[in-house]
């Protein structure tokens, strides 16, 4: 109780901002909603739920997300499918449960887990004569199963063989080798007389004539930005211990504080090249990820360090793609979403000034970054997947707060019904129709789902059960018994009723073990 007398401000300020938000006022006469309006994406990594202003941030600002969120409606109970990146953005692009594809944080090299047969977003969009691209982080694979990518030739398949017209991409994650970028099949920038190797071990990658980079493991000075806490200490590159070794490549490196700038700008582009036809755009940020090197611009903006800098960066990024819109006159018929791919993380692997004060609260330099929400990244509670979710549409939706239970797991079945395709049965199979939700017209929402993490959970109106599981990850995390709450009364899951209530917390496992099976 007196975690949530404490930090009530979050759900007070969400209050006020229902209070406050006012439609935005019409100098020009109203715009019909389109039938195939654009759809933008606008994907974090690793957001919580609390990193956004107009869902209780005070120490980081976010004015264009705030804004977004005065347009649009915010949703207070808005998923991810799972609390990790590849699970979600799986589940979000195919509307199919992670785990029935064992769907998990990729390696450097892993191949395209997506079944290139299989029905997802962007091809939903084709169907319905759009274009579609995907700029920023992919972390669902490249290549053959079996097979390493070749990193010097045509890298596939990959986003253009499952639906994707268009795609720049950081092929893994930021932390993750190779640290270049991937324009359709090809590495941009790659000289040829420099070849690139991927591996999981040194030896892997130490192939003559190609650039050699410090191995972390035996060369730790080399880490100058920072230095890693676990893990990453493999290939140093741009003074950054990352996952996996890399050679190669060197002129075709990123900079780390360019990112952001690099994929905001192809993301003008792509919207200037596109604003005559309908588009979806999967804008797939690797901000807040880890590493975080924020442009200098960024840096300092807030008291939280890299982490809260980079959600700066974010949230400027965020704006520059609605001032793309506006520009070209798309504001109105286009539908953003802002959204994560799963909860907040602090230290996830560098020493990069995220400081967790208390390990129960998870709270940095006093900010919560997933707000009332229990646990964060890689957690099956609440705070794993509960996360800023925004949608707005000027043309069709009136601005407010929801309290509707969404997903991204809906969205294939949800804009189906936009568009007006039939889903074949055998395709998208756990994502549901709950578009009237989206649209604000339904103020419930789902009334059951699942929450996946290393275990699964079950959501049931306002009842979670949470399954025992043994999580693998971050280390030395204690298994997870079979639990229940009342998240009505204990938002925080802070009280275990399962023995209090047996049947109920019967009734929940057996709806699990139901959607399991398929
Ligand atoms: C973990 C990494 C973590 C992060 C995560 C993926 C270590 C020690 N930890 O294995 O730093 O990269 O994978 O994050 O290597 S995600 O957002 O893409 O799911
Ligand atoms: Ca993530």
């Amino acid at each position: 109780v007196f975690r949530i007398v404490l930090l009530s401000p979050l759900l007070l300020g969400l209050a006020v901002f229902a209070g406050s938000s006012k439609p935005p006022a019409k100098s020009a006469k109203p715009v019909a909603a389109s039938a195939t309006p654009n759809v933008v994406i606008i994907y974090g990594d690793d957001v919580g739920f609390g990193d956004v202003g107009v869902y209780g941030s005070k120490l980081i600002p976010t004015p264009n997300i705030d804004r977004l969120a005065a347009q649009g409606i915010s949703f207070s109970d808005g998923h991810c499918s799972a609390a990790t990146c590849t699970p979600s953005r799986f589940s979000m692009l195919t509307g199919i449960h992670a785990f029935r594809y064992n769907a998990r944080i990729l390696p450097p090299n892993a191949p395209l887990i997506i079944p290139t047969d299989k029905l997802t977003l962007p091809k939903l969009f084709k169907q319905a004569g759009y274009q579609t691209a995907v700029i920023g982080k992919w972390h669902l694979g490249l290549g053959v199963t079996g097979e390493l990518p070749d990193w010097n030739g045509d890298v596939k398949p990959g986003p253009l063989e499952i639906g994707f017209d268009y795609s720049y991409l950081l092929p893994n994650t930021n932390d993750r080798v190779p640290c270049v970028y991937l324009a359709g099949h090809r590495v941009v920038n790659l000289d040829p007389a420099d070849p690139i190797y991927v591996g999981k071990t040194l030896a892997d990658v130490q192939k003559p004539g190609s650039t050699q980079y410090p191995d972390g493991k035996t060369n730790r000075e080399a880490m100058t930005v920072y230095q890693s806490t676990h893990g990453h200490d493999d290939s140093v590159v741009n003074g950054i211990g990352r996952i996996g070794y890399m050679s190669g490549g060197k002129a075709a490196l990123w900079q780390e504080d360019e990112l952001t700038d690099v994929f905001v700008g192809k993301a003008k582009e792509y919207i200037a090249a596109h604003k005559d036809e309908p588009f979806f755009l999967y804008f797939a940020s690797q901000d807040i990820h880890v590493p975080r090197y924020p442009h200098k611009r960024f840096r300092g903006k807030t008291k939280l360090g890299h982490r809260g800098d980079a959600m700066v960066a974010f949230d400027w990024a965020t704006g520059e793609i609605m001032k793309a819109l506006e520009k070209h006159g798309l504001t109105q018929n286009t539908i953003v979403i802002f959204s994560s791919d799963n909860g907040p993380a602090y230290d996830d692997g560098y020493d990069d000034g995220s400081v967790v004060e208390c390990s129960q609260e998870e709270s940095d330099h006093g900010h919560d970054a997933s707000g009332i929400w229990r646990g964060g990244k890689y957690q099956i509670y609440e705070g794993g997947t509960r996360v800023p979710f925004i949608l707005r549409w000027p043309a069709r939706i009136k601005p407010g707060l929801s309290d509707a239970m969404v997903n991204q797991i809906d969205f294939m079945a949800s804009f189906a019904a936009l568009l007006d395709i039939e889903l074949p049965a055998d395709e998208a199979v756990d994502s549901r129709d709950t578009l009237d939700a989206f649209l604000g017209d339904d103020p419930i929402g789902l009334e059951f789902m699942v929450e996946e993490s290393f275990g699964l959970a079950l959501r049931h109106n306002d009842w979670k059960f949470i399954e025992p599981s043994k999580p693998k990850w971050p280390k030395g995390r204690l298994p997870i018994a079979m639990a229940l709450h009342d998240l009505g009364d204990d938002p925080s899951e802070q009280v275990n009723l399962a023995q209090v209530h047996p049947e109920k917390t019967a009734k929940m496992n057996a709806m699990l073990q139901n959607v399991k099976k398929g």
